[in-house]
């Protein structure tokens, strides 16, 4: 036993030896720094050279055995991957951590202050693209061959500062000191077209062949960074595109004189991959995004057509090779262009490239929200695809001549899964023609799922019955477990054992000890110190105290009418008024903490952050409250302040408007961290309440059915506030300026809003939410029947983790096979 102990310690100092040596060669050879005269970036960069390396020899084994045995290749199109910082991600599925950790202490350096070096890649928005990630995780775990293919942004979503209150935008920089993760491949590059004019070809056999000529054509050039899989037994390859000029500049031009001139045409083709999501509220917006859409679906089919044929041949046999998933609507022009690539490159008959494509492709879709169901205007897709929109008034005759000859055919029902919305100005849907081209359509919740079936879709579901499943959605627990709490994570290992992020299911075992007080205690040791940093970072960025032991009642997401921030902070302040009227009541201290950013262009979740602020001002200023209540808005929402909030909260706000949040992944993240709920029935909430148990979770509001109902009714919500007196003093207060003293009409807009055009039903929803709150203040104020909910709640989140969800895909969709980790 003794032996075994000391061989294993002997064979870690081996490793970390090893390492060390290679981090101190890297430093040296790769970024050409001496030890004296290298920077924290330094460190960062030879000790990430280090992990890649690793990976890097495990990638060429994956690939090399995915070409050898020519099995099926997964394709995951997205045109976000909210990845956030790499190093540990890498180091903890090689199971380098320890090692490393030693390494770099020998060398004078923390592992944890290098951590904080790394930019944040930010290419994406929020869930959906988080979701990617998470994705890219699992498929690489589960070894199922995979590509990612997305764009490699130059600047990923904005970096937020907030300044008196207000939310400010500056760009992001996640370039600016190289990336070390990726590999440039500039050798593979593809032209991308836009523009110009058809020819018909009239052939010997009496059929046409379609030729486009493009007028304008961009590059698209690959950039690939390697994804392990936990303990290193799978890589796959994320393979972003940036967008490059044919020719980098006009000589004719610079020689004579005009040198910004002679760069106008690069200018022009590179903004495709300038930055995330282009402000799309003018048309130059709106051409800008359909351009990287097509830009880098026709990339991504052209490399994994050309990979199909070198590797099978034929491209007949592309369905049997490849599955493709488009997540979300924005790279539906993929079933386009495949048909495209089939018709006119490939001279497949069109009904055989038909087939092809629905075998090949299945559609994700991740929101009821109509805006976000893309639609383009026909007159912009005829000029800038204009073959695509042949093949798009092709499919669409052939799909509404079929329809028609069924029996409860309508004109009505036409119009409505017609590919042209005809009654908004001629406009292309992208999620009907996502829907038409896909073998399966799936929702990522059940609640989500079904509403596609009798909201967005209904008419699409009637006639092609069958199509849409629903895959809940997961997340990584090497991400958002091991790595973003460490403590817990040892505390949890010890009880189900070794294989914990083998298989999250094991979690289940934490329930037989979740009533055990010396399992509580530990457990809430754990979270303890996860809030003492936290309380740390807040000091530290905010200037502002909180007190470990108060309730964290946390809200972190993108800021939206729909997710109702505005539903808490009412909250916040009813209780702010109680607090003043009642100060010798004996209140649990409490520390609402909101983080996330509004889009740009929305003002009214813009403003919603300036009341978060502007609350937070007033009440962590006033005396009465010492301390009882404190509000934290943390500017900069992203991957890593995640990664700290999370562990530390203790209450977590899911309080969505009911059959809006698709399914929501910060509300498992939490669960999992052992964090209580407080939701309503939306998104995957109510999967969380089944699996967690009633008990332990707080839901509250109306259902999405009621909500339907209540809209139908009217949503004026004066009827609300004149029954609940604390909602009308809230409201009245707000609106008659105690929270702006500066500009006291500032928030009578948004109190109008909710008065008179309550679309979010948030005034309808305020007493059983405050209601609800109080039900959690009760919970807290017993320890021990808290701590054994959170305990269970970190039990039963083991369903949600993205191996269930990746592994469902795998079986129901693209019918390709796993293998879970840790089985040799
Ligand atoms: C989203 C949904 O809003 C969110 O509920 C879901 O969890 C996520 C992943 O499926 O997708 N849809 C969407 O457009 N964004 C999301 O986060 C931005």
């Amino acid at each position: 036993m003794d032996i075994k102990v000391e061989d294993r310690a002997a064979s870690d100092a081996d490793a970390a030896a090893a390492i060390k040596e290679a981090i101190l060669n890297k430093l040296i050879y790769s970024v050409g720094k001496s030890l004296e005269a290298a920077s924290s970036h330094d460190w960062f960069v030879a000790t990430a050279f280090v992990a890649r390396d690793r990976i890097v020899e495990r990638w060429l084994a994956s690939i090399d055995e995915v070409n050898r045995t020519g099995r099926k290749q997964v394709y995951y199109l997205s045109v976000e991957f909210l990845i956030g910082r790499l190093l540990f991600d890498a180091l903890t599925n090689m199971e380098m951590v320890e090692p490393t950790r030693a390494a770099l202490f020998a060398l004078g350096v923390d592992l944890d202050e290098l951590r904080e070096v790394e930019p944040d890649a930010a290419l994406g928005n929020g869930g959906l693209g988080r979701l990617a990630a998470c994705f890219m995780e699992s498929l690489a775990t589960l070894s199922i061959a995979a590509f990612g293919y997305g764009i490699r942004y130059d600047h990923g979503l904005f970096r937020q500062r907030i300044k008196d209150g207000r939310q400010l935008e500056y760009p992001e920089e996640w370039l600016a000191f190289g990336n070390p993760w990726e590999f440039q491949r500039p050798e593979v590059d593809y032209e991308i077209g836009f523009g110009g004019r058809i020819e018909a070809e009239h052939q010997p056999d009496g059929t046409v062949k379609h030729v486009w000529l493009p007028g304008e054509t961009v590059e698209a050039v690959a950039y690939d960074t390697p994804i392990a899989g936990w303990r290193g037994a799978h890589i796959n390859t994320l393979r972003l595109w940036s967008a490059r000029a044919p020719d980098p500049l006009r000589l004719d031009k610079f020689n004579s004189g005009d040198h910004v001139g002679a760069l106008m045409d690069q200018v022009r083709a590179e903004s495709i991959s300038k930055v995330l999501y282009p402000g799309d509220t003018t048309p130059a917006g709106q051409e800008l995004r359909l351009r990287q859409e097509f830009f880098f679906a026709s990339a991504s089919l052209q490399d994994l057509v050309l990979r199909h044929l070198r590797q099978h041949g034929g491209i007949l046999s592309l369905a049997d090779k490849v599955a493709i998933q488009l997540n979300d609507t924005h790279p539906a022009i993929a079933v386009a262009e495949l048909m495209r690539i089939l018709v006119d490159l490939h001279d497949v008959p069109w009904r055989d490239a038909w087939a092809i494509t629905q075998a090949t492709f299945g559609y994700t879709n991740h929101t009821l929200l109509p805006e976000a169901l893309e639609t383009w205007p026909v007159p912009l897709m005829e000029r800038l695809l204009p073959r695509h929109m042949q093949i798009i008034y092709l499919i669409n005759a052939i799909h509404l001549d079929q329809a028609s000859k069924l029996a409860d055919s309508t004109g009505e029902r036409l119009a409505a899964i017609s590919l042209i919305d005809e009654a908004h100005g001629r406009r292309v849907r992208m999620g009907h023609l996502a829907f038409l081209g896909s073998h399966k359509v799936n929702g990522v919740s059940r609640l989500h799922s079904d509403l596609l079936k009798v909201t967005v879709f209904r008419e699409l579901d009637a006639v092609l019955p069958g199509r849409i499943t629903n895959k809940t959605n997961g997340v990584t627990f090497r991400r958002w477990l091991k790595e973003a709490n460490p403590g817990l994570t040892s505390l949890l290992t010890e009880v189900v054992g070794d294989r914990l992020l083998d298989d999250a299911r094991l979690l289940e075992k934490v329930a037989a000890v979740a009533g055990d007080a010396a399992f509580q205690e530990r457990y809430a040791a754990e979270r303890r110190a996860n809030k003492v940093a936290l309380a740390k970072l807040v000091r530290h960025r905010l200037g502002i105290k909180i007190d470990p032991d108060a309730l964290f009642d946390v809200q972190i997401k993108r800021i939206h009418e729909y997710k109702r921030q505005i539903l808490n902070i009412l909250e916040t302040i009813a209780v702010y008024d109680m607090i003043r009227a009642q100060p010798m009541r004996d209140w649990i201290p409490r520390v609402k903490i909101f983080s996330g950013k509004a889009a740009a262009s929305y003002a009214t979740a813009k403003l919603i952050i300036q009341l978060a602020n502007d609350v937070a001002k007033i009440v962590n200023a006033d005396p009465t409250v010492r301390g009882i209540l404190k509000v934290v808005f943390l500017p900069n929402y992203n991957v890593s302040l995640a990664e700290r909030i999370i562990p530390a909260a203790d209450l977590s706000e899911q309080i969505s408007t009911a059959g809006m949040e698709a399914s929501g992944t910060g509300n498992m993240k939490l669960a999992l961290n052992g964090a209580l709920t407080i939701g309503t029935l939306d998104g995957a909430n109510v999967e969380i309440r089944e699996k967690v148990g009633a008990d332990n979770i707080f839901i509250f509001g109306l259902t999405a059915e009621e909500v339907e109902a209540h809209r139908h009714r009217g949503i004026d919500g004066s009827d609300a506030i004149n029954r609940s007196a604390k909602l009308a003093e809230v409201l009245e207060a707000i609106a008659s300026g105690v929270f702006s003293p500066d500009e006291p009409d500032r928030y009578r807009g948004l109190v109008d809003i909710l008065i008179h055009h309550d679309y979010f039903m948030v005034t309808a929803d305020f007493e059983s939410y405050y209601e609800a709150q109080r039900a959690v203040f009760r919970r807290w104020r017993d320890k021990r029947s808290w701590w054994r909910a959170a305990a269970l709640n970190t039990a039963h989140m083991g369903w949600f983790s993205s191996d269930r969800t990746i592994a469902e895909y795998a079986k129901d969709i693209w019918d390709v096979p796993v293998k879970p980790p840790g089985r040799g």
